[in-house]
């Protein structure tokens, strides 16, 4: 554990400067041969809903958990200027998403925050849901909820010959039962106009919301 800040100083006295023209070349020529698509074919695809979130958003502070959905988000959303992404990178910790918000929401409470989150990262720590009431800071939660502890699954189908282990949520826990309890606002949508029309109304009304979204 260090101060951020003093750690970065510290650790900047001993990298070196790395020439990184090579490898960026050869990024953009992975980008040219596979440029990344927005999927629209069926239903509501994890890419609609980040498009969702752009079009809907003029200024936000996103924060994100971690998974598929994490993924998503920072391949899709357009982020700067007045957008900023919190995010945990590489490494980072199921739960992180929902508290990272609220501490957004506490610490810019005239800014939008909204918190794209997995079914497998929200449950953890969804408890903070009262945190989020009692502290007075709404935000908007997306909830990409696929059912699966998805990017896990994903490494399972692709690297280990589909042999599916303990990724699946679906028989065990569904989300929304745990979550209409507590708030009001759950919304299950499975149209893409509905996420809009949530996303329009939580800003322009400041109540917090969460979008459950079955995307596929
Ligand atoms: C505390 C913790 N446990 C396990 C992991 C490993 N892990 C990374 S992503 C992931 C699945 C996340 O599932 P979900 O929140 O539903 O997001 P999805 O990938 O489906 O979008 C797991 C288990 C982790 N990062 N942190
Ligand atoms: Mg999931």
């Amino acid at each position: 554990m260090a101060d951020a800040k003093l750690a970065l100083e510290k650790l900047c006295e001993w990298a070196e400067k790395q020439d990184t023209e090579k490898w960026v070349e050869k990024m953009k020529g992975w980008d040219a041969e596979n440029p990344l698509e927005m999927r629209k074919d069926r239903g509501m695809t994890p890419q609609m809903i980040m498009e969702a979130i752009n079009r809907n958003y003029k200024e936000a502070i996103i924060v994100t958990d971690v998974g598929q959905h994490q993924m998503w988000a920072t391949q899709y959303l357009e982020i700067g200027g007045r957008k900023k992404l919190i995010t945990s990178g590489g490494l980072g910790s199921m739960g992180f998403g929902l508290p990272a918000a609220i501490g957004a929401k506490i610490a810019k409470p005239y800014q939008n925050v909204i918190c794209i989150t997995g079914d497998g990262g929200f449950q953890m720590n969804m408890q903070e849901l009262a945190t989020a009431i009692t502290q007075d800071a709404p935000i908007t939660i997306c909830l990409l909820n696929n059912y699966y502890l998805g990017m896990v699954r994903q490494m399972q189908q692709l690297f280990y010959g589909k042999r599916y282990a303990a990724t699946c949520l679906r028989k065990e826990k569904d989300v929304r039962i745990h979550v209409r309890g507590r708030m009001k606002h759950v919304r299950h949508m499975c149209r893409i106009c509905k996420i809009c029309g949530v996303l329009w109304r939580t800003w322009h009304s400041g109540n917090g919301r969460i979008a459950d979204t079955g995307c596929i």
